[in-house]
């Protein structure tokens, strides 16, 4: 860069694991970044950006947490001493530790641990898919982590179909904000939300907390977690009452309406409330304003999916539009996987026919368990953690470190950060963020693909996750073309460039500063024509009594049941306005004692007041949070953000040791939301 001291805006794309996928204009001085902000390339981000990414991203890529050499681990698993080596030592020690294991128990016995902190096409699953598929190491099955249920449920009632792009959300009359913490977790839907609120639309938030967004809501419907499925049927038997389902509609595009009414009609109101928490006045009041308002439309979060009911409970709410026939409408049905639409090619890009044939798949929730005991199967002898922090995400955290710790296991770490993750590793591969590479970003909240370019060069000696793959398949000595793609032959493979929607660009020439909307023609309203996306199902109908759910998980139409349990609150761990998943966590804004937020009632029955310590706990763990009294929550319900890294507590426990490692009943999908807990002054 000719004159490194001056000044220079550059442009870019934010990598994090949240559906908006800003772009970004970023400050650069002296080849450091210096300020983040928006940018209005991103129609749908309109130059706003989260409060985190403005303030902490700086930090991220050049603060004290950052990691800038290779490292060897020279003190015990987890307390975090590591030596400097060359990045030639580190690569040989990778190469050795692998082969090591490959040698004793074969190669599925190594298993990529790598879930999607960066979400650029090329930092997670490119290179690197294809390096452990030619090497023959297990497959990770990523999705039960997040998101994995919810696309379970729509793709068993619609096949891939992408739902309602979240911009058209200003057509509608009536708006239902579903287990989506939208001003925290989505940010620009809000702003989609005021508008049409200000053209008179209704909002209705269902939401165990009374989250900022229902603040401004028509009402606020305060459900226990995990019930959202009774509530769903008992809505869809109400509709019908109400003569409210569109016959026409269902009889051309659906099957099985009957089938899911005659389980919905077991749903009175009167019981739902009851298993709901809820008046029935709300479930009765809700179901008239659904069936009266056109357009209306549903927007659906991810957190309502996080427990044992979540997969039933999004098939019976993704099935309303379809009873009420409310798809076709601009502004109507329901903002889903809005991901969906960019024709990804990840055959292409990631090689799965490299992998020997037969090669086992491992659910990412079970392998913490799998290293300590893998029974019959392949015992896991190395590690590789990637894009991921473990320690601080997944349930059951005391296993998590356990398994970590297991002495002969080699676990190789390859971050941007030292986290709680890292200190567990023998060796340590620092990697760019990805404003040291170019990137190509689809998105999964919405319907514009963006691409980027590095904004500075890589800081100390880190190098893009491709680069590393590379080197190591090299290393190994993997010889096909393919492991010397360079990153604009891997962004060519990531996306069809010949569809039309590309306008004939390769997807590595997508101009700078701009995003591509693959919904519709470019230029035109970007309207879904119900019948030209639906239903990609073995029926061509939407599906609300699917035979394939039948087969898989042994249920037809979306069920409820009951989880009992002998601890009395229920703890959920939404999003935090601090955090993205872990990340920031080492950030001072993240230091602190995070908070417990408490019922007056069940703060009162055990002699809790506001700003005190509470201990938290039940048979797996055991935290300490602050204590904040208020009726946000729900009696029964206690929330506390998730993502914090293990200094924030001095038991060493976050929340998440207090999480059981339960399978949702689709997609066998994480149950964080399923916590159940006591709460005493510490
Ligand atoms: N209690 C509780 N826990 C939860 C959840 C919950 O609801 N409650 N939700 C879960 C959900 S929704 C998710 S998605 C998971 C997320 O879990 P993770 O994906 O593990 O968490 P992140 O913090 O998003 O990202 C992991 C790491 O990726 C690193 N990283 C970023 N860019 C790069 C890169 O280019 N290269 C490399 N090598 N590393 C990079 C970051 O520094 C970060 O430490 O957590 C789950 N955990
Ligand atoms: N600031 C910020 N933004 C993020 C993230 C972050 O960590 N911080 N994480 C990103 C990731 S990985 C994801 S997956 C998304 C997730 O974002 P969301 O889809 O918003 O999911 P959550 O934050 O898990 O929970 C959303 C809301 O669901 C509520 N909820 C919990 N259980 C239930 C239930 O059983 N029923 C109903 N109806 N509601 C319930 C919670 O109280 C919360 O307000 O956000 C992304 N965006
Ligand atoms: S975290 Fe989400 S809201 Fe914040 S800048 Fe990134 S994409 Fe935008
Ligand atoms: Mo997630």
């Amino acid at each position: 860069m000719p004159d490194g001291h001056a000044a220079v805006t550059r442009d870019s794309v934010c990598p994090l694991d949240c559906p908006d996928t800003c772009s970004l204009a970023v400050t650069v001085e002296d080849d450091r970044v210096v300020a983040v902000r928006g940018s209005d390339a991103n129609p749908l981000t309109e130059s706003v950006v989260c409060n985190k990414v403005a303030r902490y991203y700086p930090d991220f890529v050049h603060g004290a947490t950052r990691l800038r050499h290779p490292l060897k681990r020279v003190g015990a698993r987890g307390e975090g001493r590591f030596e400097r080596i060359s990045w030639e030592e580190a690569i040989d020690r990778v190469h050795d530790g692998l082969a090591a294991a490959i040698e004793r128990f074969g190669p599925e016995s190594v298993v990529p641990f790598s879930y999607a902190g960066p979400h650029g096409m090329l930092a997670v699953g490119s290179m690197d898919y294809r390096f452990f598929h030619k090497l023959g190491a297990s497959r990770l099955d990523r999705p039960p982590m997040c998101g994995g249920v919810k696309t379970e449920a729509c793709v068993s009632v619609y096949g891939n179909m992408p739902g309602t792009p979240p911009e058209q959300g200003v057509e509608a009359e009536l708006i239902v904000v579903w287990g989506n913490n939208v001003t925290v977790s989505n940010l620009h839907f809000i702003r989609t939300v005021n508008r049409a609120k200000a053209k008179g639309a209704k909002l209705v938030v269902i939401d165990p907390k009374r989250v900022k967004v229902a603040d401004q809501a028509d009402m606020h419907v305060a459900i226990r977690p995990g019930t959202d499925a009774a509530l769903a049927l008992a809505l869809a038997a109400e509709l019908e009452r109400l003569q409210a389902i569109d016959r026409g509609f269902v009889e051309r595009w659906t099957v099985g309406a009957d089938e899911l009414l005659a389980e919905a009609r077991a749903w009175t109101v009167e019981r739902a409330a009851a298993e709901c928490g809820i008046p029935a006045e709300q479930i009765r009041t809700l179901a008239r304003w659904y069936a009266d308002a056109e357009p209306a439309l549903i927007a659906v979060g991810n957190g309502l999916e996080r427990n044992r009911n979540g997969g039933n409970g999004i098939r019976a709410i993704v099935a309303l539009p379809a009873l009420a026939g409310k798809w076709g409408v601009v502004g109507g049905g329901a903002v889903v996987r809005a991901g969906a639409a960019v024709p990804k090619t990840p055959a292409r890009l990631q090689r799965p026919d490299l992998a020997p044939e037969g090669t086992r798949t491992l659910n990412i929730m079970d392998v913490p368990r799998l290293i300590l005991d893998p029974g019959e199967a392949t015992p896991i002898g190395a590690l590789f953690v990637y894009n991921h922090n473990p320690v601080a995400v997944h349930p059951e955290q005391r296993l998590v470190r356990e398994a970590l710790s297991r002495p002969d296991l080699f676990v190789v770490g390859c971050e941007v950060q030292m986290t709680d993750s890292m200190a567990y590793a023998d060796v340590i591969l620092p990697a760019c963020t990805h404003f040291e590479h170019a990137d190509l970003f689809p998105a999964y909240g919405q319907t514009y693909l963006q691409r980027a370019d590095a904004v500075i060069p890589p800081v100390g000696e880190s190098l893009p996750n491709t680069e590393i793959f590379r080197r190591l398949a090299a290393r190994f000595g993997f010889d096909e073309p393919c492991f010397r793609a360079t990153d604009s032959e891997l962004m060519d493979d990531a996306v069809d460039g010949d569809d039309p929607r590309l306008g004939g660009i390769r997807p590595s020439r997508l101009p700078l500063a701009s995003a591509r909307n693959m919904t519709a023609p470019d230029g035109a309203s970007p309207i879904v024509p119900f019948a030209t996306v639906f239903p990609t199902t073995p029926s061509g109908k939407a599906e609300l009594a699917s035979e394939l759910t039948e087969a898989k998980r042994g249920f037809r139409v979306p069920v409820y049941r009951k989880l009992e349990s002998t601890w009395p609150l229920a703890l959920i761990t939404p999003s935090s306005a601090d955090r993205t998943n872990a990340t920031f966590g080492s950030h001072e804004a993240s230091s602190g004692m995070p908070p417990l937020e408490i019922h007056p009632d069940d703060a009162a029955a055990r002699g809790i007041a506001g700003g005190a310590e509470v201990r938290v706990w039940n048979d797996l763990g055991e935290t300490r949070l602050k204590a904040v009294v208020t009726d946000a929550v729900r009696p029964g319900v206690v929330y506390s953000p998730k993502g914090t890294w293990a200094r924030t507590s001095p038991t060493g426990d976050t929340v998440n040791a207090l999480m059981v490692s339960a399978k949702a009943d689709l997609c066998e999908g994480a149950c964080f939301n399923d916590t159940r807990v006591e709460v005493a002054p510490a």
